[in-house]
């Protein structure tokens, strides 16, 4: 069964969208995956968004852009974490999006991560799901620690190369 629920206004959200369902994949983590836009379909999102708990969903991640009100009616439906990914937009470069998102009236709250973030709404998502769970906190451990092996590294790569040869065979 999904735990964790990803939706999207519109396909357009996709490439930023599948970011966090690549993460979900990595942690072996079942999710569902949906494109519901709460303004072209009200009735379909009304549907999907007080379904979720009994689906067995504990997380939802929503992405949206423009006037970007699909997380922020999700955690109004949804009594369980939502986080939002605003998405970039051409015309005011995702900060529609993110004031649309982050700016929620007190009572209904929205973890907002940055524009086009999918990575890090993945993660924490993982990271709510891993307060009762040690096994997936054990493995976001070891995701920290590849991390600082992989900075260190590089780090050494520059010491040795110097930033001319380094540049030159990034
Ligand atoms: C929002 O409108 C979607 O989340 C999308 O980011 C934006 C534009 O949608 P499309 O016109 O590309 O379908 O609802």
């Amino acid at each position: 069964m999904a735990k964790v629920s990803i939706v999207m206004g519109s396909d357009s959200d996709m490439p930023v969208m599948a970011k966090a369902a690549e993460i979900l994949d990595d942690f072996g983590i079942s999710y569902e995956m949906n494109i519901i836009s709460a303004h072209r379909e009200p009735d379909i999102f009304f549907d999907y968004a007080k379904g979720a708990e009994e689906r067995g969903i504990k997380v939802v991640i929503a992405g949206a852009g423009m006037a970007a009100h699909l997380p922020g009616m999700c955690a109004a439906l949804f009594p369980m974490p939502v986080i939002g990914i605003p998405m970039h937009t051409s015309s005011l470069g995702g900060r529609d999006s993110l004031y649309s998102i982050v700016q929620m009236p007190s009572g209904i709250p929205v973890a907002t991560v940055a524009i086009n973030g999918g990575t890090n709404a993945g993660l924490l998502a993982v990271k709510m799901l891993a307060i009762s769970d040690e096994g997936l906190l054990a493995k976001l451990k070891e995701y920290s620690d590849k991390q600082k092996e992989s900075v260190v590294s590089k780090d050494k790569k520059l010491k040795e190369k110097g930033y001319k040869e380094y540049l030159a065979n990034k």
